[in-house]
C-alpha cells in the first residue's frame, strides 16, 4: 500500500498496520493508506474480515497536530477532514476489528469508532483529548461516542479529555473485548468469529439505545455544563464539546456531524486553540537543550537526600517517594523532623481520602522516606537537594558541609528561588556538580522545576537534572543564573506594577479581580498572601543595597510585614482571613494604609481602568521577559511561557506571557511600554529585543524559530 500503511494477511483475515512513528498520528498519507487498504481487502474475495492495528508503541494518537497550524494560517485547505475515510470503513461489508494498544486518542479513537468492533490490551487507553488543544473532536467523536457509551460518558470525555483505561472503556461500551496475550492474534480470532457469525457489521452511527431517553440525556448535559463551569473557567472548547454531544442526542447522525464540523471550525480558528497547541509543543520543546547531546550518559539517581524539612523540603521529598526513589529527609531537631514528617503524612492521607491514592500506596511511599538528624548516610545519595531558608550565608554553610560528606559524583542541588547559584557553588570544591532545582510551592503538586545552570554546572549534571524532572513527573525548564532567575525576576516586575497601581488608585480586590478574570489562577496580591509576604520581604532586605538610588519602590508591603501581616499564615496580609478559612476578605485597614501611604508620598490617586491594570502588569512581564531572552537567561520565549503557565498560574489558553504579547502584536506592546516609560520613568525602559522585534514586524515565535526551534 504505502510505507505508512501496510496490508498483510493472516489466513482469511486482512491485517492493516499503520507505521507512522513515534505515535502513528494521522499525518498526510495515513488516512489515504487506510482507505486504499480497506478497499483492497474488500475486493479480495479470500478475505472474510479485517483487523486495523498500530505498529510500534501505540495505536493512532490522533490527528497530526502540526497540520492544524497550516490550516489556520491558510497554507492548507481544511477540506473535508477524515469523514470520507471513516465512512469507507464503516460501510465496508466485511467486519473491521480495531486492535488497540498504547493510546487511541482523538482522531485515533474516532478511527477506532468507525470500525465495527474494538478490542484492546488491558493497558491501553482511549480518549478524546482535543479540548486540551482548544478544539473539539472533529471526525465524528462527539457523535459516535454518545451512541456507544451514552451522553454522560461522552460529555465527560469530550469536555475534559482525560484518558480512559481499557477496562473502564469496556464497561462503558467503547470497546468490546480485552485481549490477554498477543493483540493481533486475538483481534484476528475475533474478526474471524464476527465474520462467521453471519451478523451484519455493526455501525456506531446506527446505534440509538444509549441516546434514546431525552430525560437521561438532558440531565447528563446539564451535569456536564455544570462541571465545565467549575473546572474549565474561561475555556471555549469544553463548552462547545458539550454542545456537539447535545447535537448527537437530538439530531440524525449526518446533521450532528455537520454541527460538530461547525463547532470544530469555530474552536480551531480561535486564539485559544492556537495558544494551547503552542503549549502542547512547548512542553516538549523545553526538554531540548542546545549543545547537550541526548546520548550523554546520565548519573543514575537511585537514592536521594533532602536537607530541610519545611514546606518546600517536605514537598520535594514527596516527589522522590512518589517516583519510587528512597530519600533521606533531614532536619536539625527532632521536633522539626516530626513536624515535617507529620505534614507529609497529612498530605498523603488527604490524597487517600480523596480516593486518588490507596492506603497501601501511601504506606509504600512513606516507607521510602527515612527521617534523619545527621549526615551519616548522605554518602549513599546520588543527589542531595538543599531546601533551607532563603539566606545566602546559611545556604553556603550547608553546601560547605555537603561538600565534605557527599560522594564526588553526587549532584548537589539548591532549591533557591533567587540567590546566586555560582556563589552557593563557590562554597564547595566541586562547582561542576552544583545546580539549582527551584521547585514551586506546593512542591508535591506543581508540575515544574526551574533548573538553574551555574557557570560551571557540568553538561552531565544538567542532562541528569532534566531527565530527573521527567522522572519526578515534572517539566524541567533550564534557565541561566541571575537574581530571581527567569521566574521570580519577571514576577518581581509584575508584583511591583500591581502594588504601584494600588498606590495610584486601584483597590486590592480590583487588581486581583482583573487578573483573575484574564485567566490567572489567582490575582497577584492573593498570591502574595498565599506565598507569605515575609518571604519577599526577606529577599528585599537581602538585595536592598542593589537598588539604584532614588528608584521608585512599592511602599505598602513592607508596612504590612512590619505589622506582622504575612498573609494567609498569620490570618492577615493584603486581605484578612477568618480562622481555618483561606477565602480572602477585603480589609478596610489595608485600604487605609494604602491611601495614607500614597498621600505621604505625594501620589495623587485616580480611577484606574481594567485596561491599564492588564497592560501595566502583563507588559511588565513581557518587557522583562524580552530582556531575559536577550541575555540568554531563557533559552527560548516558549521556555518563559511554559514556566509561567506551570509555575505561576498563567492561563494556558493565553499561551504564556510572550505568546500573548505576540497575539496582541509586538508593535502595540512596544508602543505601550514606551508610553509607560514616559509616564513612570526608567523602570519601564523598553527592552532592546522587544524594540527590535516590534520594529521589524517580528514575533517572539519568530525569535524562537531563528534559534532553531
Ligand atoms: C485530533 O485528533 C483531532 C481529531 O478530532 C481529528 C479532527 C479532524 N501530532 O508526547 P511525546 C509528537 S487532535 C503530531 O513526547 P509520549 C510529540 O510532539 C489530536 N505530533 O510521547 C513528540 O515529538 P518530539 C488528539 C505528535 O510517549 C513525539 O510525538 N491527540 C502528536 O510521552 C512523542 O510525543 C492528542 O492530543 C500528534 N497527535 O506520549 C494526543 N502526538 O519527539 C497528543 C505526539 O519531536 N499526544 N506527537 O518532541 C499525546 O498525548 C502524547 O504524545 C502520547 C505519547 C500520550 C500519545
Amino acid at each position: 500500500m504505502s510505507e505508512l500503511v501496510t496490508l498483510s494477511k493472516d489466513g482469511d483475515i486482512a491485517v492493516i498496520t499503520i507505521n507512522n512513528p513515534p505515535v502513528n498520528a494521522l499525518s498526510p498519507g495515513v488516512p489515504e493508506g487506510i482507505v486504499a487498504s480497506v478497499q483492497a481487502a474488500q475486493k479480495d474475495g479470500s478475505v472474510k474480515g479485517i483487523v486495523l492495528v498500530g505498529g510500534g508503541r501505540t495505536f493512532i494518537a490522533g490527528a497530526d497536530i502540526k497540520e492544524f497550524g497550516k490550516i489556520t494560517s491558510g497554507q492548507k485547505d481544511r477540506n473535508v477532514g477524515l469523514h470520507p475515510v471513516l465512512q469507507v470503513m464503516e460501510d465496508c461489508p466485511k467486519p473491521i476489528v480495531c486492535a488497540i494498544h498504547g493510546t487511541a486518542f482523538g482522531g485515533g479513537l474516532e478511527t477506532a469508532m468507525a470500525c465495527h468492533y474494538r478490542v484492546a490490551v488491558a493497558s491501553a487507553q482511549v480518549g478524546q483529548p482535543e479540548c486540551k488543544l482548544g478544539i473539539i473532536p472533529g471526525a465524528g467523536g462527539t457523535q459516535r461516542l454518545p451512541r456507544l457509551a451514552g451522553v454522560a460518558v461522552a460529555a465527560e470525555m469530550c469536555a475534559f479529555g482525560d484518558p480512559v483505561p481499557a477496562p473502564r472503556a469496556l464497561q462503558a461500551g467503547i470497546i468490546d473485548k480485552i485481549i490477554d496475550g498477543d493483540l493481533v492474534a486475538g483481534a484476528v480470532a475475533y474478526a474471524r468469529e464476527m465474520a462467521a457469525s453471519g451478523k451484519p457489521s455493526r455501525r456506531a452511527r446506527d446505534l440509538t439505545g444509549k441516546i434514546s431517553d431525552p430525560k437521561v440525556n438532558e440531565a447528563a448535559l446539564a451535569a456536564g455544563r455544570d462541571a465545565v463551569k467549575k473546572r474549565s473557567r474561561g475555556l471555549l472548547a469544553p463548552r462547545k464539546a458539550i454542545d456537539a454531544v447535545e447535537a448527537a442526542s437530538r439530531l440524525p447522525f449526518d446533521q450532528g456531524i455537520a454541527k460538530e464540523a461547525e463547532l470544530f471550525k469555530e474552536c480551531l480558528f480561535s486564539d485559544q486553540s492556537k495558544a494551547l497547541i503552542h503549549v502542547f509543543f512547548g512542553e516538549r520543546a523545553v526538554a531540548k537543550i542546545p549543545g547537550i547531546s541526548k546520548d550523554l550518559p546520565l548519573i543514575p539517581i537511585k537514592r536521594a537526600a533532602v536537607v530541610g524539612g519545611g514546606t518546600m523540603g517536605g514537598g520535594i521529598t514527596m516527589n522522590y517517594a512518589n517516583a519510587g526513589i528512597p530519600v533521606l529527609f533531614k532536619e536539625i531537631s527532632q521536633e522539626a523532623l516530626d513536624k515535617g514528617l507529620g505534614i507529609i503524612k497529612k498530605n498523603y492521607a488527604a490524597t487517600v481520602s480523596k480516593g486518588r491514592l490507596t492506603q497501601e500506596q501511601m504506606d509504600q511511599r512513606m516507607a521510602l522516606i527515612e527521617p534523619v538528624l545527621t549526615y551519616d548516610k548522605f554518602e549513599e545519595a546520588d543527589i542531595i537537594v538543599e531546601a533551607v531558608f532563603e539566606e545566602m550565608a546559611l545556604k553556603k554553610r550547608v553546601f560547605t558541609e555537603l561538600d565534605k560528606i557527599a560522594r564526588p559524583d553526587a549532584i548537589l542541588a539548591s532549591n533557591t528561588s533567587t540567590l546566586n547559584i555560582d556563589e552557593i557553588a563557590s562554597a564547595t570544591s566541586r562547582p561542576a556538580q552544583v545546580i539549582g532545582h527551584h521547585f514551586f510551592s506546593p512542591a508535591n503538586v506543581m508540575r515544574v522545576i526551574e533548573i538553574v545552570r551555574g557557570k560551571q554546572s557540568s553538561p552531565r549534571v544538567i542532562a541528569t537534572s532534566m531527565a530527573l524532572a521527567k522522572k519526578l513527573n515534572k517539566v524541567g525548564i533550564l534557565v541561566g543564573n541571575c537574581r530571581g532567575f527567569l521566574g521570580n525576576r519577571m514576577f518581581h516586575h509584575y508584583q511591583r506594577e500591581a502594588q504601584f497601581l494600588l498606590e495610584e488608585g486601584a483597590t486590592v480586590e480590583q487588581v486581583d479581580a482583573v487578573l483573575y478574570d484574564y485567566g490567572m489562577a489567582m490575582g497577584p496580591l492573593a498570591v502574595g498572601d498565599l506565598a507569605g509576604l515575609d518571604v519577599s520581604w526577606r529577599i528585599r532586605k537581602e538585595f536592598k543595597h542593589l537598588d539604584p538610588p532614588g528608584i521608585r519602590v512599592p511602599l505598602v508591603s513592607d508596612q504590612l510585614c512590619e505589622l506582622g501581616r504575612y498573609g494567609q499564615k498569620t490570618g492577615a496580609g493584603w486581605y484578612r482571613y477568618e480562622a481555618g478559612n483561606r477565602t480572602p476578605l477585603p480589609d478596610p485597614q489595608v485600604q487605609k494604609i494604602i491611601e495614607q501611604t500614597a498621600a505621604k508620598a505625594g501620589i495623587k490617586r485616580r480611577a484606574i481602568s481594567t485596561e491599564e491594570i492588564l497592560e501595566r502588569t502583563l507588559y511588565s512581564l513581557v518587557n522583562e521577559g524580552a530582556n531575559i531572552l536577550a541575555e540568554g537567561i531563557a533559552l527560548r520565549a516558549v521556555d518563559i511561557d511554559m514556566l509561567y503557565i506551570l509555575g505561576y498560574g498563567y492561563p494556558a489558553y493565553r499561551g504564556g506571557p510572550m505568546w500573548y504579547a505576540d497575539t496582541v502584536g509586538l508593535k502595540k506592546v512596544y508602543a505601550k511600554v514606551c508610553e509607560f516609560e514616559k509616564q513612570h520613568g526608567s523602570l519601564w525602559a523598553p527592552s532592546p529585543l522587544l524594540k527590535e522585534l516590534a520594529e521589524s514586524g517580528k514575533t517572539f515565535a519568530d525569535f524562537d524559530k531563528s534559534k532553531g526551534e
